[in-house]
């Protein structure tokens, strides 16, 4: 699926010698072209191990890492090891590397902290990996294992397209999956797929944007190539594109179309409507003409990761709501029986489908309970942690008894 993995890093970048100029500036381009910016050479800088001794440039804009050290980005992630591409003499290259132990101990605190396709990654002279930079988006769901800690999907997606069939839509789902794109802090777009297989797909997209406000929604067939030039624009601007959506949808066809290979395995969808889960890995592929696509498997629960970042992202998702709300007697309305409720007359008025304000509700109860859980959680694993250090305390062979 990815350009043959070397045993070992390229021996172009990770090189205690200071590279020639001319080597810079090609594996500058080359970084460049896995999504590397100013942005991510200040936010290298900034870690406190490898940013402490980045060299001066070499030229314009060249991030080099302290002696030995080398920058990736994630583009398959196992536990404990991980594809990463890395420039190459000849562009970028993937190279199979191992986490560093922190790196490990640090997963096994809190697994998001993890690499994961999408990460840039700081890498030593083993090679392996020893850090990952901050994350500047992130596509979290809630572990369906109800773990304290969320599963994340997708990192630092610039875009993210919430994929579903014009064949088979599901409004609860889409409603659901554009709330989590909003909380990521990417851009979301909604991708209608298989326009091909119903005769009104146009009048089916004007009804499922109507539970999209603020969103860019695109038509597309892709097996055709039909509708796919906004996302081509997306990708040409060298954005990270992430696909996220249920199984079965067309997430492996849209990327196969946009990187114009066939690099995921995609199959027909059972008699049931179901999809295979036919894709088992999050991939980042870098696309032809610039930018990369991420394709993840097909989700079968999409748990808003309470907290903060669900808050905001269900104002996003439910603009229309959040609008009427702006305009109800009272600040903290509940729109149920309230007099002055702007967001009951609008649903009475026929403006606003009583039925945004119920997917509204039902997520919003969602993400208040998750968040509590969380918490709960959270709280109950400190305090076994405390339990652990008094233990320990009380062992301590230089403590009187
Ligand atoms: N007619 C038509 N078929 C499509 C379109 N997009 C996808 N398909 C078909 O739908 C089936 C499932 O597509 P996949 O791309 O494998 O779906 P997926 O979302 O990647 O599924 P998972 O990997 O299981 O998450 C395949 O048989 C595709 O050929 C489309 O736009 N039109
Ligand atoms: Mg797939
Ligand atoms: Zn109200």
């Amino acid at each position: 699926m990815h350009p043959a993995v070397p045993s070992a890093l390229p021996s172009a970048l990770p090189s205690s010698d200071p590279p020639s100029a001319a080597s810079s500036r090609a594996s500058a381009a080359s970084l460049a072209r896995l999504g590397w910016d100013d942005a991510w050479a200040r936010a290298l800088a900034a870690l406190p191990d490898a940013g402490s001794d980045v060299g001066p440039a070499a030229g314009p804009d060249v991030p080099r890492p302290a002696a030995g050290r080398a920058v990736g980005r994630v583009c398959r992630a196992d536990a404990g090891a991980c594809d990463v591409l890395v420039p190459g003499p000849d562009g970028p290259v993937a190279a199979a590397v191992p986490w560093a132990p922190t790196v490990r101990r640090a997963a096994r605190a809190d697994p998001t902290a993890g690499p994961v396709a999408g990460d840039w990654v700081v890498l030593d002279a083993a090679p392996a990996v020893a850090g990952v930079l901050p994350r500047r988006t992130a596509v979290v769901r809630a572990q369906p294992d109800r773990s304290s800690h969320g599963q994340v999907l997708a990192a630092n997606a610039d875009v993210v397209a919430v994929v579903e069939p014009l064949s088979d839509p599901d409004l609860g789902r889409l409603e659901r999956l554009l709330t989590l794109a909003w909380s990521s802090g990417a851009r979301p777009v909604c991708v209608l797929t298989k326009a091909d297989l119903v005769p009104d797909a146009e009048v089916r997209a004007a009804d499922l944007a109507a539970a999209a406000p603020g969103v860019d929604v695109l038509v597309v067939a892709a097996p055709e190539d039909v509708g796919l030039a906004p996302l081509r624009d997306v990708l040409a601007g060298g954005a990270t594109l992430a696909l996220l959506g249920a199984s079965g949808v067309g997430k492996s066809t849209l990327l196969n179309a946009l990187v114009g290979a066939e690099r995921m395995r995609t199959t027909a969808v059972r008699d049931d409507g179901k999809g295979r889960h036919t894709t088992v890995t999050r991939e980042l592929h870098l696309a032809p003409g610039g930018g990369a696509v991420l394709d993840t498997p097909g989700l079968r629960t999409i748990g808003l990761a309470g907290a903060g970042a669900a808050d905001a992202a269900l104002e996003d998702a439910f603009a229309d709501v959040a609008e009427r709300a702006a305009a109800c007697r009272f600040r903290d309305c509940a729109h149920r029986t309230e007099p002055g409720c702007a967001v009951l007359a609008a649903v009475e008025s026929g403006d606003l489908p009583a039925r945004r304000l119920a997917s509204y509700r039902k997520l919003e109860r969602e993400a208040r309970h998750e968040a509590a859980r969380t918490d709960a959680r959270l709280r109950a694993e400190m305090a076994q942690v405390w339990k652990q250090r008094a233990r320990a305390y009380r062992r301590r062979p230089d403590k009187k008894r």
